[in-house]
């Protein structure tokens, strides 16, 4: 080799080296949020009555986390902590959010999204949102719906505005409600809007799917919902459309957006009620609409994986798979999750589900994946979606703001499946509000139920509360099940969490 060659092949290599280096440390990020979705409802967790060959897929060439959490048992507080860091139990307004609610996270609080903009990062939120649009008086549908997503760091959005069982059924771009006719302006309330609208009540006899509680108020698409609307005919959407209207809209995104460093927010509304899958996917899984929901999802996992292949983005992408709380089965809708769920086990071995603050309700498949950057491996260190702030943020050198992100811990070495990371010492786990808090400590578990009612406790049942003690103490370690209250036999255990719970409730923060 001569000299010239010679000199240009190094800087050649140099060239790669810093520009491989660079890029390495700000991954695309594509966080993909399923609804609902239980520990085992997927096959490489333990589900064997149908296959999710894309999500398999995923943790084969990830981590599949067998101790990895949402922080809240329901949606909003779930999301809320996602974005903000913050438990959600700390700021009342955080619980399950009613169709007209104003935007949750105000525009000066740090989210997750702001921080990896300011890292040089292009956002966005495609999918369901249900953390509230608008100020105080709430969303001004046929104006513009702010603040929202724009205003707490989202370049783009693409919504679904609240939960698909709560009215409006439109589509939310860019702080509008898409293709709104203005002479047809859309109206939501609370309050039926003429003696004669028809109702999940008065015109049930009509509905393609019947409801079983709540839901049954203003009818779209055959289904009645929680909230009452008019108007809007246009801007309405099929929904069976909505999974190919996430995955068409992401494929559009990153495609724009793939040349600089992005972080995609796939808020997948399955398996969420009501569960009405594309016509395609019904019957697919011979457990029902809720089966077929999964099958759908699945194959937005394998769409986001193919979009990233497409674009040549695998080995500079991060992609996580989570939840934002366990399963339930009848959550107001007569879609027959229960009659043909056979032997299929939504919460794998876990009791409880949504609602609940047994491990069933926030233990949920987690998984990473990088390729070339992340060895195939499972990982039982213990993970959280709120910790993808603080880990994301530090990752892409953004500093971190010393009063935001209280409770995201860095556990970007656990995510990475770095052999020396420890993952968190200890996590809350939240019901819907602060009502009912549990507190893990390494495999110690403290549950408080301030009123003794656990809800959901079995998901293969109807919903139901059962009673519980205000306090137990479990061994996770033993007892993954949570079926033996050991308070009696360590009671020094149980005082130690029981002080540590109250200190991490009074202390406002447990980011250091
Ligand atoms: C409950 C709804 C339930 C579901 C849940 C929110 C009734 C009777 N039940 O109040 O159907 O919408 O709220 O689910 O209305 S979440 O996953 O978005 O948190
Ligand atoms: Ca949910």
């Amino acid at each position: 080799m001569n000299k010239l060659l010679l000199s240009s092949f190094s800087l050649l290599t140099a060239f790669l080296v810093t520009t491989v280096g660079a890029a390495a440390e700000k991954p695309n990020v594509i966080v993909i949020m399923a609804d609902d979705l239980g520990y085992g409802d997927v096959s490489c967790y333990g589900a064997d009555s149908f296959k999710t060959p894309n999500i398999d897929q995923l943790a084969a060439e990830g981590i599949r986390f067998t101790n990895g959490y949402c922080s809240a048992s329901t949606c909003t507080p779930t999301r809320y902590s996602f974005l903000t860091g913050n438990y959600a139990f700390r700021f009342p307004g955080t619980g399950i959010a009613a169709p007209s609610a104003p935007a949750i996270i105000k525009p000066d609080v740090t989210t997750l999204p702001s921080l990896l903009q300011k890292g040089g990062y292009k956002t966005a939120v495609i999918g369901k949102w249900h953390l509230g649009l608008g100020g105080k008086t709430g969303p001004d549908w046929n104006g513009e719906l702010r603040p929202g997503p724009a205003e707490i760091g989202f370049d783009y959005h693409f919504l679904l505005p609240t939960t698909n069982d709560r009215v409006p059924q439109v589509y939310v771009e860019n702080s509008r409600v898409l293709n709104l006719d203005p002479n047809d302006p859309l109206w939501v309330g609370r309050k039926k809007p003429s003696e004669d609208h028809p109702t999940g009540i008065t015109h049930r006899d009509m509905l393609k799917m019947d409801w079983t509680h709540g839901h049954n108020q203003t009818i779209h698409n055959g289904i009645s919902r929680i909230g009452f609307y008019t108007g809007g005919k246009s801007a309405r959407f099929r929904d069976e459309d909505l999974a190919d209207e996430w995955v068409k809209q992401s494929r559009k995104w990153i495609g724009e957006n793939k040349d600089e460093p992005f972080f995609l927010f796939f808020a997948s509304h399955d398996i969420h009620v009501p569960r009405i899958p594309h016509e395609r996917f019904q019957g697919s899984s011979g457990l029902g609409y809720r089966g077929d929901c999964i099958i759908q999802l699945d194959w937005c996992v394998g769409e986001i994986m193919k979009i990233i292949d497409e674009n040549e983005l695998a080995e500079n992408t991060m992609i996580v798979f989570c939840s934002d709380n366990g399963p339930v089965m009848d959550d107001g809708y007569a879609d027959e999750a229960l009659e043909k769920l056979g032997n299929h086990k939504a919460g794998g071995p876990f009791t409880g589900g949504k609602y609940s603050i047994y491990e069933g309700g926030t233990r949920t498949p987690f998984i990473t994946r990088w390729k070339g950057k992340i060895q195939p491996a499972v990982s039982d260190k213990v993970v959280c979606t709120i910790d993808l702030g603080t880990s994301l943020a530090n990752y892409a050198g953004v500093e971190i703001p010393e009063n935001a992100l209280l409770d995201s811990l860095d556990v970007m070495d656990a995510l990475l499946g770095d052999s020396s990371a420890t993952g968190r010492d200890h996590l809350v786990q939240q019901g819907n509000r602060s009502e009912n808090l549990s507190l893990r400590v390494g495999d110690w578990k403290l549950l408080h139920h301030r009123k003794g009612q656990g809800r959901n406790l079995v998901v293969e049942k109807l919903l139901e509360n059962t009673e519980v003690p205000e306090f137990q103490l479990i061994d996770l370690s033993k007892d993954p099940a949570e079926e033996h209250n050991v308070m009696d036999q360590h009671p020094a255990k149980g005082e130690e969490l029981k002080a540590r719970l109250k200190s991490i409730v009074a202390g406002g923060r447990t980011r250091n």
